[in-house]
């Protein structure tokens, strides 16, 4: 057998949606319209969008057919005991709590959890995980490895939790002042980048000795279980479905935004062990989501959803296409000179801004303004990931300087093909040819919380 076969989609296309690109003239004014934030322009005005990987997963057939056998029923449909089948067979948790989305079960967990004064350490923030965590009176400290601050450091698991400031995080507010750890698989605000299963371990044991829960953010633990096999000695010969067990198994429960891996467009649970924390979860989840058996989902979604959890593990060759195709991307770009995130991530390429448009300072927002370049050059919607993501510290008040300032490309699953990855790393391509032309921005319009969703901008006087 050839060390290097070629692979490919294990799937074919069934049914096309099309898209449209637009005259330069009406990006121009569509990007000024949008204030500068890619969040507000509309989609008809976007040809390839790669803003996120959330929701924008196209379903399979199985998954369309799965929608019509939903059970409407209020309470005890049976979508949602498949779904909690599959929650069980797949992630290996016995008690599931259904939201609407992934925010709506990080609030949950929050509230539960955390109470005024608490520390959360994890492993670099999540714009809407931290929020929730502050929202609760809790605060997060990052406990990241350091490599994971660098964009060119080629460490295999750049997501890994650093044990020693994780152990100085205890050592200085005590085990009682931090209800759990969150460790987010496959961290996104890194570019993707996973735990080690072995990190894993040593984090649970380190936690489970002194009493502290770990919680996982199991969003993306399906990428993560392929790095997991492809670096990680011992796993080559497991399959992802073997390993996102024992990824899972390091840990007492998770919050899961179903719009990724799980390929459906809404949905997202909490996952506990302990029955008694899954019981006050559901006391919470009747107020602020729905009733316990359908949580803010309708009957189909859970059938979709659960559908979809069964065929990420299905087969191998599924989740080896899609980060197939955001290696190609990534390639793609590092062959035509472009600064990226390295290893590239599970999700997405990252562009470090600070690199491309280095004659500009971190406060007049390189990644916000080389995001919005992009949508200009080529119809291409990507999203800011630097100082307007990071937000202002609630004490001080002052930015937030993050060490990554990047403009993320997310590619969605099952939905372009690789000759829509080509025009993509083409445009940005230009874009980076002529970045000493690109001037940086200034905030006209910023909403306290999330800012990067909402806020305006305009373009400094060159
Ligand atoms: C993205 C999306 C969502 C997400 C996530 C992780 C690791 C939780 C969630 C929340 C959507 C997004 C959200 C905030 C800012 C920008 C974009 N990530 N944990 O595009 O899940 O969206 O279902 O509430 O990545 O990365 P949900």
């Amino acid at each position: 057998m050839r060390a290097h076969r070629s692979w490919a989609e294990p799937w074919k296309i069934k049914m096309v949606e099309p898209i449209r690109m637009t005259t330069p003239e009406e990006r121009n004014a569509a990007i000024a319209e949008a204030g500068y934030n890619t969040f507000l322009l509309r989609a008809d005005d976007v040809y390839i969008d790669l803003l996120t990987d959330s929701g924008t997963s196209a379903m399979s057939d199985r998954q369309w057919a799965a929608l019509m056998i939903g059970d409407e029923a209020y309470a005890g449909a049976s979508s949602f005991y498949r779904l909690v089948d599959a929650v069980r067979d797949v992630y290996g948790y016995q008690e599931l709590v259904p939201t609407h989305q992934g925010r709506g079960a990080e609030h949950i967990l929050s509230q539960i959890l955390i109470e005024p004064g608490d520390v959360v350490p994890g492993n670099m923030y999540f714009t809407t995980t931290r929020f929730h965590q502050e929202h609760a009176g809790g605060r997060f400290v990052d406990v990241i490895v350091d490599e994971a601050h660098d964009p060119y450091s080629l460490h295999p698991f750049k997501g890994n939790v650093d044990l020693d400031k994780l152990a100085a995080v205890v050592d200085t507010y005590g085990a009682e002042r931090i209800p759990y750890v969150s460790v987010e698989t496959n961290v996104n605000m890194a570019g993707g980048q996973p735990v080690s299963l072995a990190n894993l371990r040593d984090v649970y044991d380190f936690c489970s000795s002194r009493g502290i829960l770990v919680m996982l953010d199991a969003t993306r633990a399906l990428e993560n279980a392929h790095f997991i096999k492809e670096r990680e000695r011992g796993y080559e010969s497991w399959t992802i479905a073997e390993i996102l067990h024992e990824i899972t198994r390091w840990s007492d429960g998770a919050t899961v935004s179903s719009k990724k891996d799980n390929l459906v467009n809404i949905g997202g649970f909490l996952a506990l062990r302990d029955p008694e924390l899954a019981r006050r979860a559901r006391e919470l989840l009747v107020a602020f989501e729905g009733l316990h058996t359908y949580g803010g989902m309708s009957g189909r979604d859970m059938e979709a959803l659960a559908a979809g959890i069964r065929e990420m593990v299905a087969t191998d060759d599924h989740v080896r296409a899609r980060i197939g195709q955001v290696a190609y991307l990534g390639d793609a770009l590092l062959k035509m000179g472009v600064p990226i995130v390295q290893p590239v991530g599970g999700h997405g390429v990252f562009i470090d801004a600070a690199a491309v448009l280095d004659h500009l300072d971190q406060d007049v927002f390189p990644a916000q303004a080389l995001t919005a370049e992009i949508y200009r050059e080529g119809g291409v919607r990507g999203m800011e990931r630097g100082i307007v993501s990071a937000g202002r510290d609630p004490v001080s008040g002052d930015h937030r300087r993050p060490r990554l300032e990047l403009v993320r490309l997310a590619i969605p699953r099952r939905v372009y093909t690789q000759s829509h990855m080509d025009v993509v790393a083409e445009s940005v391509a230009a874009v980076a040819e002529r970045r000493h032309e690109i001037g940086g921005l200034r905030m006209t319009y910023e909403p306290e919380s999330l800012r990067f969703f909402q806020a305006r901008f305009e373009p400094l006087a060159s």
